[in-house]
């Protein structure tokens, strides 16, 4: 089916809370206010207002209006804006707007992991494929891998994990953050009371019905790889983490993951890396204890070799140019995942080492700053933060505190200056931006949290809208998710684009979104000249713009589980 036409009137495609924000913007060079209409399902008006004129966005290079019919609290289908004769797509008012989207979001992961046939019954009949990468001819891994020439003389056993995105790569350091938010997201849940929504029995994972957490058997899946990633007693380098394994060449697309015939090779030790592991497997320690002691220990004890080592080996750098095949995820700063496994263990164990490694950091005492895959001081930051009885003086937990609220207060800013209310600058638009969107507003989930203030909630939420639909392509970024949302991300599987008999990504994928970079082909061919935030296009071939990827599904899945909660407000 062909895409619906862009509409002017940019909306959330998929709707509203009735306790949310309700705002829209609208293309417009109108110098005076419009009028709008807020429609049923049947046409008849059920609100009405005017415009606020915003006038230039840098970020899109659009002239804006905004309308906001907040004051509307009913619920249903097919509501529609209307400004000066335009409708919006349809959308939903409901509370339970984004329970699909919580789901979704992380059966992703389900559908990203490697070493399991994927079952048509909980992934659906397209999804369905044979267990990737177990050894089993033509695939040459992941059970026996050896190392790249000089890293390593023995092989090891590094099956599972979800792969990493488009490709078929597994890296540690972005599985980190991955796994890391996705623990978090029931982390924070617990204390909200919104975990039942997450428990056992909530996923569609083949773990249902074991008694633990759906989101935390998801989560296992991953850790239990990043276990296996690390270099065992009696090695050189034993309890470093190696910083990634994938295939020696870049393999085609598409490729089906039981179908690559590559060899998996392991890539060089690295400290962050190693830091990685040691920060989620502390956080496994800790969160998992409830359920299972015994890997809770497991984890405890992977955690501390891996913090060993990283004191013992504290600069060993992943380089940008070991590309072939599979990301860099290179590195040259190792001290903010220094103080992320520090804060983590000490979370966890209450231990003095650990809490002098967090007080004499110089992330401390920094501003809160925006994570991502090669910067997650912050993530340390939230959890001394929000965990509670964290073993630090009151007064540095209050300071976290602030800052993390004053992060958000600046967030809300930069929002009230675009003209599609998204927390980000106009020169922000990176590789993966969208994911910088969403741990953006999850800094905003995190204030909501501590707080209880409603414009940190109001915030978190315009973000998701930003995310589906109301924005500069009127584009939802997650597949299955708006009458324009993307279906062509690039993956070597989900490959529908190129090859019929492949399927596109199933509901709940997120694309990474503009890039005002232009780093790929199809990006430099079809975007020259756009604007940051429409430099975006929904082709399989568009890696720069258009892939999918652990660490961003992570980050969309957080904020849909926050958006999904029922609060009494
Ligand atoms: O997310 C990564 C982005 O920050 C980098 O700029 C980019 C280029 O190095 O790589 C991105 O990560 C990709 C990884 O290298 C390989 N698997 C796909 C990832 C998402 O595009």
């Amino acid at each position: 089916t062909a895409l619906a036409a862009d509409f002017p009137v940019r909306v959330n495609q998929l709707g509203y809370l009735p306790d949310g924000p309700k705002r829209a913007t609208v293309i417009s060079s109108a110098t005076a206010p419009l009028a709008w209409q807020l429609r049923n399902a049947s046409g008849a008006q059920v609100a009405s207002g005017s415009t606020t004129v915003q006038g230039a966005d840098h970020a899109s290079g659009q002239s804006t209006h905004l309308a906001d019919f907040g004051a509307y609290t009913g619920t249903g289908t097919g509501f529609t804006l209307v400004v000066d004769g335009q409708a919006s797509h349809p959308f939903d008012i409901s509370a339970s707007l984004y329970d699909g989207l919580r789901s979704d979001s992380l059966n992703f992961f389900y559908q990203q992991r490697s070493g399991i046939a994927i079952d048509a019954a909980l992934a659906g009949s397209a999804y369905a494929h044979p267990a990737g990468h177990l050894g089993v001819a033509p695939n040459k891994g992941d059970t026996s891998v050896p190392c790249q020439a000089g890293v390593c003389d023995y092989r090891l056993d590094v099956r599972g994990g979800w792969y990493d995105a488009g490709d078929q790569g597994k890296y540690v350091v972005n599985g980190g953050i991955a796994t890391w938010e996705i623990v978090n997201s029931f982390e924070r849940a617990r204390r909200s009371g919104g975990d039942a929504a997450l428990g056992d029995s909530t996923l569609r994972v083949p773990e249902r019905g074991n008694g633990v957490p759906d989101i935390l058997d998801e989560a296992r899946w991953e850790l239990d790889f990043l276990l296996r990633m690390q270099v065992p007693a009696g090695k050189p380098m034993a309890g470093m983490a190696f910083h990634k394994m994938h295939d020696d060449k870049w393999t085609a697309l598409p490729t089906r993951p039981e179908l690559d015939p590559e060899q998996r090779e392991l890539h060089k030790p690295s400290t962050a890396a190693t830091l990685n592991l040691a920060a989620t497997a502390a956080q496994c320690a800790r969160v998992y204890a409830p359920y299972d002691q015994a890997f809770a220990a497991r984890c405890l004890d992977a955690a501390q070799r891996a913090w060993t080592a990283a004191k013992a080996n504290p600069a060993v750098l992943a380089l940008a140019t070991d590309n072939t095949g599979g990301g860099a995820y290179e590195d040259a700063d190792v001290s903010d995942e220094f103080y992320w496994a520090a804060a983590e263990l000490l979370a966890t164990t209450g231990e003095s080492k650990y809490r002098d490694a967090v007080t004499s950091s110089p992330h401390h005492a920094k501003p809160v700053d925006g994570f991502w895959w090669g910067g997650t001081a912050t993530l340390g930051r939230i959890t001394l933060a929000t965990v509670p009885g964290v073993a630090l003086p009151a007064d540095d937990v209050t300071r976290l505190r602030g800052q993390l609220t004053s992060a958000a207060d600046y967030h809300l800013s930069v929002m009230a200056g675009q003209g599609y209310a998204v927390p980000l600058t106009s020169d922000a638009y990176v590789w993966g931006s969208n994911s910088s969107v969403a741990n953006n507003a999850m800094v905003l989930g995190v204030a909501y949290d501590l707080t209880g203030a409603q414009r940190y909630r109001t915030g978190a939420l315009e973000s998701l809208d930003y995310l589906l639909g109301r924005n500069a392509l009127d584009r939802s970024y997650v597949s299955g998710y708006g009458e324009r949302a993307s279906e062509n991300q690039h993956h070597r599987f989900w490959a529908h684009q190129n090859d019929a008999s492949l399927p596109h990504p199933p509901a709940g994928s997120f694309a990474g979104g503009p890039n005002a970079g232009l780093e790929d082909p199809v990006a430099k061919e079809k975007l020259a000249g756009c604007a940051p935030a429409a430099c975006y296009v929904d082709d399989i071939g568009s890696y720069s713009t258009n892939e999918v990827a652990i660490n961003w599904n992570a980050s969309l899945a957080w904020l849909a589980a926050f958006a999904a909660e029922r609060r009494a407000t």
